[in-house]
Parts: C-alpha cells; structure tokens; sequence
C-alpha cells in the first residue's frame, strides 16, 4: 500500500501543478465553440470534463494512461501460464501511470485479498432482495449497503482536511474493488443457482477468484476469458454513462460507494452496460430462428434488415463516440479464434461480423456501423457456461469498478469541484441561437 500511495503521490504533484498552471495561465483560452446541438443531444463531444485514467479516440479506441489495449494485454502482468493481462495490474497502472512489475501486482492481489471481506448486514441486504430483482439492482443495492463502513465518510465527519480526501478515497476504492467480486458472485448464485458456490479462495488472483465464485467452470480457460474481459472492461473515458455519474455524484463529495451504486443505476440501461445482456439475447433468438441453417453473410443480411425495419437496434453495432471496429471486440475474437472458433454461437457472431457493418453502413444514418464490445462479450461468456444473460452487466459492472474507482480518486486527488454545468430552457436556447 505504501508504494501505490508514494507512486499516487508524487504523479499527483506533477498534474496538480499542470492543473494549476493550465487555470491560472489559460483559463480563459477557448478550446471549443457550444453548439444547439450539443446542448440538446447530450453534450456529445463536449470537451467539459477531466479524466486522466484512460482516453477514448474515436477509431484507436480506449486507451489506458496512454497505452492501446493491445499493449496493456501485452505488456501487463499474467497469471502463471497465462497471456491475458491481470485486471488489478490494470487497476494499478491506471491509479499510479505505471505498468506494476510481477512483484507488485502479487502484492497488490494480496492487499485486494486482505479487504475482501463482506460484512454481515450486506449479505442480510441481500437475503431480504427478491430474487425476481434484476441483478444490476441487487449489486447497485449492495453497494449502498457497504456505503455504511465507508471510511471516506468516517474522515469526512471526523473533520479530514481536503488534502487527504484521495488518500480515504483510495481507501474505499480499494475496499469496494476487493469486495465487489464476492458480492457479484452471491448475488449470480442466489439467483441463478441453489446456494452458495466454491468458496474465496487466497491462492488465486482477483479476476480467477471471481471466475471460480461463480461456481460454472472451473477450467484455467474460463479463468483467462474473465482475467481479459475484467481487463477490457476497466475503464472508458470519463464521458460515458456510468463514469460520468459517479464523478457527478462523487464532485458533491459523496463517498465512493454512492458514486458507484449511481453509477451502476446507468451501467443498467439498454443503450449502456445492459446491450451486453441484450446482445446474447438478440444472438440467442436470431441462432432459433435460423433453426438450424449454417449462418451465412446473406441470411444475416436478411435477418438485420428486418430486426431494423421492426424499428429496433441491432445490439452490439454503433458507439456514441467510436468510429471503428472496437478494439475489445478484436481482442475477445483473437481469444475465440484461437479458443472456440468451433462454438456454433462463435460462427454466428463471426457471420455478423460481415454482414452488420456492411448493412449498416449502407443505411447511411448510422455513425458508426462497426461493432462494439458488447457483439462478441456473451458468446464466451456463454461458451464457459455463464449462461444467464441477465447477470452480464453484473461481470461488466465489477470490471467498471476498477475504472470508475480510479477515477473517483484522481478526481479528488487533483481537487475537482463540485460539477454544474448550466442548463437553459428550450426557448432561451432559441433566442440564443437566433440574437
Ligand atoms: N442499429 C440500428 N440503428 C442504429 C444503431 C444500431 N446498432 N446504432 C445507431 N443507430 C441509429 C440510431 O438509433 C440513430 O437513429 P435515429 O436518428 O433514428 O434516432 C442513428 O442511427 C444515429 O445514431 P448514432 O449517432 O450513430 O448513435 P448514438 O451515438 O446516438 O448511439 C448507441 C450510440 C451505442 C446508443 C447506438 O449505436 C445503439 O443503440 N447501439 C445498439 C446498442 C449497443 O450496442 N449499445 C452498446 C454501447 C456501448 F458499447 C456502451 O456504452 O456500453
């Protein structure tokens, strides 16, 4: 813990000066012109927020403390044997700017291990939760039942100076990190299964642990699959839905169980973390419907155009700010090819993956008509056995945690305020635009 907090700390002093000089020296200097458009479609592309973990670009895709993905798979610690990039190494290099080495990713694991532990009053949270309830709002729920302990709030009340909010957000952030793996995994047994699965298990690493709570599979494979998914997950820029609610939420000083219980309410919706879920079942029904026949490029043609002429979305296709082939996409296929390319839902995917681009790009109002992450996550949730599509955005909500977590630090860490950008009715907007 006290070489993560040094490493914190001294790249907190470089951008705290950078944040100071670019306020005192530039404040006034205009970056961008506001348009009606922007205020009315959701402040798309609005440079008005400040996120130093990850950036998106619109065709490189994410990239975290400016490395492509393809480079954090490759460069960041494995487990034993393993070529998928540990998801805490992730956490770490996004909290510190530095790629962690064997020795301090082990370390860190441990530290993670240590904060497991789920208090009693969350499990009874959960016990008292209909089982019928969506799991996104039983985890959403749990977060805010461990708010209780938080210790950012104990600080707070305790009278911490604003020089030590990052150090108490870290703490929580650490703590929800640890913990979120093991109420995920009680809340897909509850509801999915009979009672608990495989115990916490100390020996394996954060990512493994999870995959093996979960109690569907216990080959190495389905441990890799999550350590890559958990790591292509993490983070993804500060604008998205469900990161740019926890900063809100976390700019009024909120503690980071409160930002990331809000956060998980958009991580829930359909046009956000929920099309993971979404997705499998559009492939699930498409994969009936063909009854049998091999997916090809034409019948896939043919089954989009009337998914879009019965008014709906294709699942999986387009991106708010991606104009190109998502990256996680490629890396999840790179991982099916060369582990299930002989899974019948893999060829369907992979048939998609010919058909919808070309299909979509030819509608002309599509921005992007390349598929997102979301396209190819629940085959190889699917193809390890993790079945219930209704608990994906749960998987991809614990891997958001470490992002989102890491965000929430630096915010307080730089000293972000509090977040109020100015809304204005319709009509003023009108006599703005025409004065
Ligand atoms: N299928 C059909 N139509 C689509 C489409 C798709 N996959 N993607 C975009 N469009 C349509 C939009 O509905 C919009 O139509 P309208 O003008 O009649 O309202 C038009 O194309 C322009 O939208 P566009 O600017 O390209 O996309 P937006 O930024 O508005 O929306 C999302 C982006 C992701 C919401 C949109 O592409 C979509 O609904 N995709 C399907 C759901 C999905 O895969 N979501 C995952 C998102 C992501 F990975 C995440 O944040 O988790």
């Amino acid at each position: 813990l006290a070489t993560l907090k040094g490493k914190i700390s001294a790249l907190m002093k470089e951008q705290v000066a950078l944040k100071n000089d670019l306020l005192k020296n530039h404040g006034d200097t205009k970056i961008q012109d506001v348009t009606v458009e922007m205020a009315i479609n959701g402040a798309r592309s609005m440079k008005t927020m400040v996120t130093d973990t990850s950036d998106l670009h619109e065709v490189n895709g994410i990239s975290y403390r400016g490395m492509s993905l393809y480079e954090v798979n490759k460069k960041l610690p494995k487990a034993p044997g393993g070529s998928c990039a540990l998801p805490e190494a992730a956490f770490w290099l996004l909290l510190t700017g530095e790629v962690p080495t064997d020795l301090e990713t082990r370390a860190f694991t441990d530290e993670l291990h240590r904060r497991s532990s789920v208090p009693a009053n969350v499990m009874a949270t959960l016990k008292s939760v209909p089982i019928e309830t969506h799991p996104m709002t039983q985890l959403s729920m749990c977060m805010l039942a461990l708010q209780k302990d938080s210790k950012f709030s104990a600080a707070y009340d305790a009278g911490m100076k604003k020089s030590e909010y990052w150090e108490y957000a870290l703490e929580d952030a650490l703590d929800l990190v640890a913990k979120i793996p093991v109420v995920a995994a009680a809340i897909y047994r509850r509801t999915f299964k009979d009672g608990p699965g495989p115990a916490y298990d100390t020996t394996m690493d954060w990512a493994a642990n999870y995959a093996n709570m979960l109690g569907v599979n216990d080959g190495e494979e389905f441990k890799e699959v999550t350590r890559l998914y958990l790591m292509l997950h993490a983070d993804h820029e500060g604008g998205n839905v469900s990161a740019h609610t926890s900063h809100l939420v976390g700019s009024a000083l909120s503690d980071p169980y409160y930002a990331w219980a809000a956060g998980l309410c958009g991580l829930a919706g359909p046009l956000h973390g929920l099309a993971n879920q979404e997705c499998l079942g559009w492939l699930l029904q498409v994969q009936k419907d063909l009854k049998g026949q091999t997916p090809t490029k034409e019948l896939l043609t043919q089954y989009a155009e009337d998914t879009l002429a019965a008014g709906k979305v294709i699942p999986g296709f387009g991106h708010a700010v991606l104009r190109n082939t998502d990256p996680r996409y490629i890396l999840e296929r790179e991982f099916a090819l060369k582990h299930c390319q002989n899974d019948p839902l893999f060829q369907l995917v992979d048939a998609c993956y010919q058909a919808i681009p070309e299909l979509l790009g030819k509608k002309g109002k599509v921005k992007n008509p390349f598929p997102n992450v979301d396209a190819h996550s629940g085959q190889l949730m699917h193809f390890y056995n993790l079945k219930e599509e209704n608990y994906y955005t749960v998987v991809f909500a614990v891997s958001r945690a470490i992002g989102v977590m890491a965000q929430t630090v630096w915010a307080r860490a730089i000293g972000l305020p509090i977040e109020r950008p100015k809304s204005v009715p319709l009509d003023t907007l009108k006599k703005l635009a025409t004065k």
